[in-house]
């Protein structure tokens, strides 16, 4: 393995060399989220990317922001992926056929799904920036955040709404691809139930842009990823039609914990810039998730668990979606419990990890596959999201080893996708975007 024989970098060469990936990433008008596997703009990769671009410019971070936000439907949705003019990706606009929603935004072509809805964390890490950079940055932070309150505030009522009518407190996911980790076996059961029928052929692109097509998911798997998207063409990308529709319906414990999370930092926001009611609409929200989060703890292992909605079942799969309290908080004792579970020898604390870092299942687990995309892999952004909120909370000890172990992971400067848990070599793409992002907000 390559990392193996390589030396520790300084963290002032590592920075240096991030942001050169994020400059060369950038095709002028946003960051592609892969040089060659991702060539378009990706909800939450933009997201981490604008923390990242932060240190080198706020106002460019907010640039990216405010593309992003350009392509909001108008439900409030932010979707997965704005498409740029080049690219040999697929499913590609033609695939996706959001031309058929009236909902769909002028003059951009968009995916016709959501991911995670990190993008408020993001914006208050790089109003910390700001801060640190003086007056002209700061004001530049203040007029964005003014302009674009009203935008966030739609993206989380509509998760709120649309994606949660019943109040559980999980928003439901239509796609694996909205959870953001495409393959992880967290989705195992609710995709084994996704029989696709006769569909109109296609053929990836993934494969061709990765050393090993191992370290990508299956031929299986994407036969039922299109299917899903065919459906949601099909019910032209009306929320209620496909909540009734899609043989896919998930509650997200993941996602729903970043809600809470995320929505608690923007209301502290709007509460900055005098927005008090919208701050108070946030509050609720976060206090419903964080509820559902914590109410989707298994007394058994101590892990939050998915729902699938059409069965009623919980998902007990051991992977990174199980530690959603620690992002989300709402009960010390849970918490305490999932803080010891995270450094012991089934995730961090197992003997064979290269680097002390969370992987995506755990090494104990029976799905547990130590290349596979979001079956085992270690993934630089999600332990990002896991120090910075320990940070947030208070726990420097565990943000503070979270960092040094990323830091010590990403030092070969390759910014994968992904790396192998055990060897630490470097998986998936390289020069990643967000990986760049987070190596550069850990060592700026
Ligand atoms: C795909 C861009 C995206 C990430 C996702 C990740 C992957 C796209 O890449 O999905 O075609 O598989 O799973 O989280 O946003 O980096």
């Amino acid at each position: 393995s390559r990392a193996a024989d390589t030396p520790d970098r300084p963290a002032g060469e590592l920075a240096e060399a991030a942001a050169a990936v994020l400059r060369s990433n950038d095709n002028g008008v946003t960051l592609v989220a892969a040089p060659e596997l991702y060539p378009h703009q990706w909800s939450w990769d933009a997201a981490f990317i604008s923390v990242g671009l932060a240190h080198l410019s706020v106002p460019r971070a907010l640039a990216e922001l405010s593309f992003l936000v350009r392509a909001q439907w108008r439900t409030g949705m932010i979707p997965h992926i704005v498409f740029g003019d080049s690219g040999d990706y697929f499913p590609g606009p033609r695939r996706w056929r959001t031309e058929r929603s009236p909902n769909r935004p002028a003059g951009v072509a968009t995916s016709g799904i959501c991911q995670p809805p990190v993008h408020s964390i993001a914006l208050a890490a790089i109003g910390d920036v700001a801060r640190r950079h003086g007056a002209t940055e700061r004001r530049a932070f203040d007029e964005f955040l003014r302009a674009t309150l009203d935008s966030w505030l739609a993206w989380h009522v509509w998760l709120a709404t649309a994606r949660d009518p019943g109040e559980t407190g999980l928003f439901e996911i239509h796609h694996g691809w909205e959870s953001g980790m495409d393959n992880s076996p967290r989705w195992d059961a609710p995709y084994s139930r996704v029989v696709p029928g006769p569909m109109e052929p296609f053929e990836r692109r993934d494969i061709l842009h990765v050393e090993d097509i191992n370290e990508r998911p299956t031929d299986a798997d994407y036969r039922r990823y299109i299917w899903l998207v065919d459906q949601m063409a099909e019910a032209r990308y009306d929320d209620d039609v496909i909540a009734r529709t899609i043989d896919f319906r998930v509650g997200d414990v993941f996602s729903s914990a970043l809600l809470a999370q995320a929505s608690d930092v923007l209301a502290e926001l709007a509460e900055d810039i005098g927005r008090r009611s919208a701050a108070e609409q946030l509050r609720t929200i976060a206090a419903r998730f964080r509820r559902g989060v914590i109410e989707a703890v298994s007394p058994e292992t101590g892990l939050a668990r998915d729902r699938d909605r059409i069965t009623g079942e919980w998902l007990s799969t051991a992977t990174i979606g199980g530690f959603a309290p620690m992002l989300c908080g709402g009960d010390d004792g849970i918490l305490a419990g999932q803080r010891a579970k995270l450094l012991g020898p089934d995730w961090c604390g197992h003997p064979a990890l290269r680097y002390a870092l969370v992987p995506s299942t755990s090494p104990n687990d029976d799905a547990f596959q130590p290349s596979r995309y979001w079956r085992g892999p270690q993934w630089p952004v999600i332990n990002w999201l896991f120090a910075h909120a320990a940070s947030a909370r208070g726990d420097a000890e565990l943000s503070e080893t979270l960092r040094e172990e990323s830091l010590r992971q990403l030092s070969d400067a390759s910014f994968a996708e992904y790396y192998h848990p055990f060897t630490g070599e470097p998986l998936g793409s390289r020069y990643q975007s967000w990986t760049a992002a987070v190596a550069l907000d850990w060592s700026a």
